[in-house]
């Protein structure tokens, strides 16, 4: 209460409900701080060493729910909200969703932010404070329209401004050579255009609040300078522009997942907030030491994907031209201290930025790529004489066409492990984009399988399944997740078949109300919620699943005395504002929902939904409902996956390819617990190898797919618009289908028939989803993040010291 009128200023009559959300958020936060600083002390006091993981995506999602359940502090809460008359769902939906991420990377990047806090593991997130953050999502006319998403609006409780924590950032401007005191030949970066950054930090609460780790986001400011000039009218207007210009920085995410768009707006951004974290790590490391010999056992620094990779030839410049380092030394710290992980084979994908840019935008890093490529190429002719092929593959610089820097070559080069998210996907790495880089440094790469913290997808988003499953084997799964095995031998007690049916149920029932709520659209809670929520893109193959949805309605229409299994197909996802063929399968899936929803002849047998503006908040809602998951992404393009995790966790059954982690998920639920179709990569890269297939003989030799197909391109789902569909039906024919769409549909359909089947079977259906959920355990971000900790980072637990005393 005193922190509704001394905090939020207000009085109880006149609160609304984000006044609420602020209050208890600023209770909780309250909470939060002494164990804080205690724990940034201990780390402190004991010169740990800590990881830091440059993200420029967190996707955080809410934080009242999360800090309030790893605080054990939920019930608590409810009662005093109850006898102030408030309630607590109220409260916690006036919290906006932190989407400071696209999807799976930044997602990924939260949950181990979680699993570090969790462990007690010395971590720190580092990151952009975006103003804006993901885009809202809505449907106009069934047409994605993007608004900008101001999570910000009306403030955030949980973020602490530091702005005494700021640092010069420059861009532009020359380089100029001069001797050093020794007479060394040496470079000043001058005449560049400066920005500062400012550090917000927001406390990341670990499972039992014994350790309050931190994520430190980054926001631009313009310089003093822009204040203190004295202007003319002209001058000063322009000035004024510069200073809004440059705080752009930090105004919004970019918001393409997996592909790069080569904006300079956008490599600008990924060397602010490097360049920043990068002065902040060796600022701390400085308090301790004053020489750099022991940077390596001090920090790690994890690169998220090659966007914070231009932080390798940051840290030379920064031992090389500001702490006088010899080239050599400062070589073998830099390595030593970064590792890399790759998070996408997807050639769109992979950074490469045009020399002319980095050489006008950051032009001393540019000399510094340079110089690493020539004294590596130079090693290495020395090594093999003579291929040059093999040379111009691992250049740092791409020489075809316009002459780019490859970042995934920076990033494995300066990097002394270099990791893919899943066993598959770091096997096709070795293959494939780093073969070469995998001759020459054997022992570089390795694997570490992704993983989602169980506190936030089961415990928060599934409350009905976790008091399940805690009253049965105790609460030990919620820190570690491997005793979630003990729920095995369940799956064969008809009774707790019934209660985790029920669970499942009541969540459902919560879905459905939702749907209702966002869709207008009544779905029955006995069919079979077929799920597939994630980014909008080709290679995910939303276009197999809306395939196989016509080709059910047309059976049910064809057969309308048949006792169907009732199916609701359930999509949700976003597509960048760019992606058209993205954005034209959204309207596709609205279009296909309007006819079969309103199609009286097959009752309430099937029925279709996109939910829109797919965030975290709507993933904890739809995820423990769902019954069938879809992962179905062509073979090879996956890197890993983590949607599928979380929906096996809660009890779904995955119908999937043996794409990404679902080869390890099939591993570990066992293969009768899944429905595994379609190519393998290996398939996948020998039809392609061979030169393809021509997709108009399959569709010939598949009825239902050509009917279905022909109703796409004749209109049948666009009456006011037939021609609307021709770059889909396009792309699936005579664009050779490079997503193999419809050389897996056969396949497909016979893994959703089985799948019907199964579900006419509760019971047996029940038994293999619950032996999904016991057998899921090894993919929490726990295990992951230990392996990082144990295998690359070499960095281990921290007890913080919370008596108050002795580090005063
Ligand atoms: C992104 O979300 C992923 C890869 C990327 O290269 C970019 Cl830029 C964004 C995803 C992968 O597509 C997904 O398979 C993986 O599970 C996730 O990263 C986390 O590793």
């Amino acid at each position: 209460m005193e922190w509704l009128v001394y905090s939020v200023g207000k009085d109880a009559r006149a609160a609304t409900r984000r006044d609420w959300f602020h209050t208890v958020a600023l209770a909780v936060r309250d909470r939060v701080v002494d164990r804080w600083m205690d724990t940034t002390r201990s780390y402190y006091h004991e010169d740990a060493k800590r990881v830091y993981y440059l993200s420029l995506e967190f996707l955080i999602g809410r934080l009242l729910t999360n800090s309030l359940s790893n605080l054990g502090i939920m019930d608590e809460c409810r009662q005093a909200l109850d006898r102030l008359g408030l309630s607590m769902e109220d409260v916690v939906d006036a919290e906006p969703d932190a989407a400071l991420g696209n999807g799976g990377l930044g997602r990924l990047a939260a949950c181990f932010l979680d699993s570090m806090a969790s462990q007690g593991l010395p971590g720190y997130g580092y990151g952009i404070r975006y103003e804006f953050g993901l885009f809202e999502q809505r449907f106009e006319n069934g047409w994605q329209v993007e608004y900008p998403e101001q999570w910000l609006q009306f403030g955030n409780p949980w973020e602490f401004a530091r702005p005494e924590v700021l640092y010069p950032v420059q861009f532009y401007g020359r380089v100029e050579e001069f001797r050093d005191s020794v007479g060394e030949r040496a470079y000043r970066w001058v005449d560049a255009d400066r920005v500062l950054a400012m550090a917000y930090d927001t406390p990341v609460v670990g499972y039992g609040g014994e350790t309050i780790n931190t994520l430190r986001l980054w926001s631009a400011r313009a310089t003093r300078d822009f204040n203190f000039g004295h202007f003319n009218d002209g001058a000063y207007m322009k000035a004024v522009e510069q200073k809004i210009l440059s705080e752009n920085l930090s105004r919004v995410l970019y918001p393409n997942d997996a592909t790069e768009t080569g904006k300079e707006l956008r490599l600008k951004q990924e060397y602010f907030f490097t360049s920043a974290s990068l002065q902040d790590i060796l600022r701390r490391y400085l308090q301790h030491h004053t020489s750099f010999d022991n940077l390596p056992n001090k920090a790690a620094i994890q690169l998220n994907d090659t966007h914070p990779a231009i932080g390798i030839a940051e840290l030379m410049r920064l031992l090389v031209d500001q702490h006088a380092l010899r080239w050599d030394n400062a070589w073998e710290i830099t390595r030593a201290t970064f590792a890399y992980t790759n998070h996408t084979l997807l050639p769109e994908a992979l950074e490469a930025w045009p020399v002319r840019m980095i050489e006008r935008v950051l032009p001393r890093h540019m000399q510094i790529i340079y110089e690493i490529n020539a004294k590596f190429l130079n090693r290495t002719k020395a090594k093999a004489a003579g291929d040059n092929a093999r040379l111009s593959r691992l250049s740092l610089i791409d020489e075809r066409g316009e002459r780019r820097v490859r970042m995934g070559n920076l990033a494995f080069l300066g990097s002394h492990h270099v990791n893919g998210v899943s066993a598959l996907h770091t096997d096709l790495m070795k293959q494939t984009v780093f073969h070469d880089f995998h001759e020459e440094f054997p022992d570089r790469i390795n694997n570490k399988t992704n993983g989602i913290t169980p506190r936030r997808w089961l415990k928060q988003a599934n409350p009905a399944l976790s008091e399940l499953i805690t009253t049965r084997i105790g609460q030990g799964w919620i820190s570690d997740l491997s005793q979630i095995s003990a729920l095995s031998e369940k799956a064969e007690d008809v009774v707790f078949r019934e209660e985790f049916r029920r669970a499942k149920r009541k969540n459902k029932k919560r879905l459905a109300a939702y749907i209702a709520r966002q869709t207008g659209e009544e779905v029955l809670v006995d069919s079979i919620f077929d799920v597939q929520v994630k980014r909008m893109h080709e290679y995910k193959r939303q276009l197999l699943n809306v395939l196989h949805t016509i080709a059910l309605y047309n059976e049910m229409r064809d057969n309308p005395t048949v006792s169907w299994v009732p199916v609701t197909k359930i999509f949700a996802g976003k597509a960048a504002p760019s992606y058209h063929m993205a954005k034209l399968i959204i309207k596709l899936i609205n279009d296909v929902a309007k006819v079969v929803n309103h199609d009286p002849s097959v009752h309430d047998n099937l029925k279709v939904v996109l939910l829109p503006n797919y965030n975290v908040t709507a993933a904890e809602i739809i995820i423990p409902a769902a019954d069938l998951s879809e992962q179905i992404s062509t073979a090879g393009m996956e890197a890993s996956g983590t949607g599928n995790m979380k929906l096996a966790l809660n009890g779904a059954l995955t119908i999937g390819t043996l794409d990404g982690a679902n080869v390890e998920i099939r591993e570990h639920v066992g293969a009768d617990n899944i429905f595994i179709f379609g190519m393998t990569a290996d398939e996948v890269n020998d039809l392609r190898a061979s030169g393809g297939f021509n997709p108009r003989e399959v569709i010939a030799s598949n009825p239902s797919l050509k009917r279905a197909l022909d109703m796409i391109s004749t209109g049948a789902f666009s009456p006011d618009d037939r021609n609307r569909y021709h770059p889909i039906v396009q792309a699936l024919t005579d664009g050779g289908d490079h997503f193999l769409v419809t050389a897996d549909f056969a396949d497909y359909c016979r893994a959703q028939d089985a799948a019907m089947q199964l579900y006419r079977d509760q019971e047996e259906w029940t038994r293999k989803a619950i032996l999904n959920t016991a057998n899921m355990g090894w993919f929490s971000s726990d295990r992951t993040v230990n392996e990082y900790a144990e295998e690359i980072w070499d960095v281990h637990p921290v007890h913080p010291n919370h008596d108050g005393e002795g580090f005063r």
